[in-house]
């Protein structure tokens, strides 16, 4: 089996547990070909005086048998590809919120330039029957980019967050460059198969691909396989984790405090994506639609703080301290507070014990690639007496997770009427829904999909040394 490269924003060493998210996803792959992991250093280093990007320093170190190597930033790169290009522009338009994008012209210019910077330090470091995978919104052009410097090696894409459709990707400025670089990799991945067919129409739509017999799309002389690979849960870790000593004492604490109330949980980083004030919304509904819920629901909410050198971010920060304070102030007595509102990050090791001490899992978001704290949510419960999910529709888990409540989260009232639903569901109901959920994220873990996504791209012919010359021949369009 050949070596494994992953390319992705920031890395992480597999070795540690903490590390969470794509570290554990492919560590399992990683440690058994060895491998090499390749991103930004997280280091900003300041603009030479004049302004021009200086040369990012690159830094290797081993973790087992995995290489990681990463690249510093100069503050210009930095500004304009993370904070503007990848998290100001894509991020919003991808999660359909135009009003939230800052189009400002030389974001595009910076996210090349890295997308070039990160091309040209790996390509020395890449063996020829490698398998590269990239990761995420951030490295859209990078294949394009290794392959106007000569590679040919199998190189496949994953997408974590939603594919829009082809009218909101429309207002991605230099929309039709994007697009054209995603061509130049052998396999694209989405989380599910609604983006999958947004991806369809796209392409079509935009760039008259057309589909051949066997289901690849051809366009622009390349042809590119497309598939739907939703991400899971390391599902045993998850149910080990649970079962530490610290994991156990979590849940007994929780158990106890809240032993006369109605927990209810939501875990999320905080962004405008994951419906955080609509949440809050629907829970004071509930409190005030169904009165039998007053000194008895307690909403425990941890939304950790993230990208908040992003403005918009600010905004969600304010609003949520003012709604939860306002409801606490509104409706809490002596001896109960509706709300506990925790802006941090809470320990991984501690979720397992507070999401089997729930009742009720609240994850609403507007707008998510997949959403792995549903399926963590699900991994916790006690299979005898479990907790319910009450789930959006809008997130990529609910293609997969059609036993949890879908609720429409922009619709209070109806939100607030599943989530006392899942509060007086009775224990069979609960029961046969957690079964079927839990079957389902078992069936479709994390180890499932990393070893489905690498098994299609090894699987599809190599590209013949011919394409080179292709993407050598478009290389003044896409500098
Ligand atoms: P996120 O939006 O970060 O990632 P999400 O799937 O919600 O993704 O959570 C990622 C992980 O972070 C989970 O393991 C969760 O437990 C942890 N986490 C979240 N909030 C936390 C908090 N407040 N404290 C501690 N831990 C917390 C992107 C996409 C998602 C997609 C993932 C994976 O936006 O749609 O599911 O990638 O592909």
């Amino acid at each position: 089996m050949s070596r494994l490269v992953i390319v992705s924003n920031r890395v992480a060493d597999p070795r540690k547990p903490a590390a969470g998210g794509l570290a554990v996803a492919l560590g399992e792959s990683m440690k058994k070909t060895g491998a090499l992991w390749f991103g930004w250093s997280g280091k900003i280093v300041e603009t030479a005086a004049g302004g021009v990007p200086g040369e990012g320093e690159l830094h290797t170190q081993k973790a087992g048998n995995v290489t990681l190597v990463t690249v510093d930033l100069c503050r210009q790169d930095h500004d304009a590809y993370y904070l503007g290009y990848s998290n100001d522009v894509l991020w919003p338009v991808f999660h359909y919120r135009l009003d939230l994008g800052n189009y400002e012209p030389g974001f595009a210019a910076g996210y090349r330039r890295v997308n070039e910077l990160f091309a040209r330090k790996l390509l020395p470091l890449l063996k020829p029957d490698d398998t590269i995978w990239v990761h995420d919104y951030h490295l859209i052009p990078l294949a394009a980019r290794l392959r106007a410097l000569g590679c040919t090696n199998r190189i496949g894409f994953f997408l974590h967050i939603p594919m829009p459709p082809p009218l909101i990707m429309a207002a991605i400025p230099q929309q039709d460059w994007l697009m054209r670089t995603l061509f130049d990799y052998d396999l694209v991945g989405f989380q599910s198969e609604a983006d999958l067919l947004n991806f369809s129409h796209y392409v079509q739509s935009e760039a008259q691909a057309e589909v051949l017999p066997d289901g690849r799309y051809r366009a622009f002389n390349r042809t590119l396989q497309a598939g739907a690979f939703p991400i899971g849960i390391d599902v045993d870790e998850f149910a080990r984790m649970a079962d530490t000593r610290e994991g156990r004492q979590m849940f007994q604490r929780m158990r106890k405090e809240y032993s006369r109330r109605q927990l209810l949980v939501g875990v999320d980083r905080l962004d405008y994506s994951k419906g955080l004030p609509q949440r809050i919304r629907a829970f004071r509904e509930l409190l005030v639609r169904y009165p039998e819920n007053l000194n008895s629901a307690t909403l425990i909410q941890i939304a950790s703080p993230s990208r908040e050198d992003v403005d918009a971010y600010a905004d969600i920060r304010d609003e949520m301290a003012n709604l939860c304070g306002a409801i606490n102030g509104d409706f809490g007595e002596l001896d109960w507070m509706p709300i506990r509102y925790i802006h941090r990050t809470v320990a991984r090791k501690r979720l397992p014990g507070l999401y089997r001490a729930s009742r009720v899992g609240l994850v609403t978001p507007l707008r998510d690639g997949m959403n792995l704290v549903a399926k963590e949510f699900i991994a916790a419960q006690d299979p005898a007496d479990p907790g319910v999910l009450v789930l959006s529709r809008f997130a990529g888990a609910a293609e997969q997770l059609k036993e949890a409540l879908l609720v429409n989260p922009y619709d209070i009232e109806r939100t607030a009427q599943a989530i006392q639903q899942a509060l007086q569901m009775p224990l069979d109901e609960r029961r046969n829904r957690h079964q079927a959920l839990l079957r389902r994220i078992k069936e479709q873990d994390v180890h499932w999909w990393c070893e489905t996504f690498l098994a299609t791209l090894q699987n599809l012919e190599p590209r013949a040394p011919q394409c080179n010359r292709v993407a050598c021949r478009v290389k003044p369009m896409l500098v």
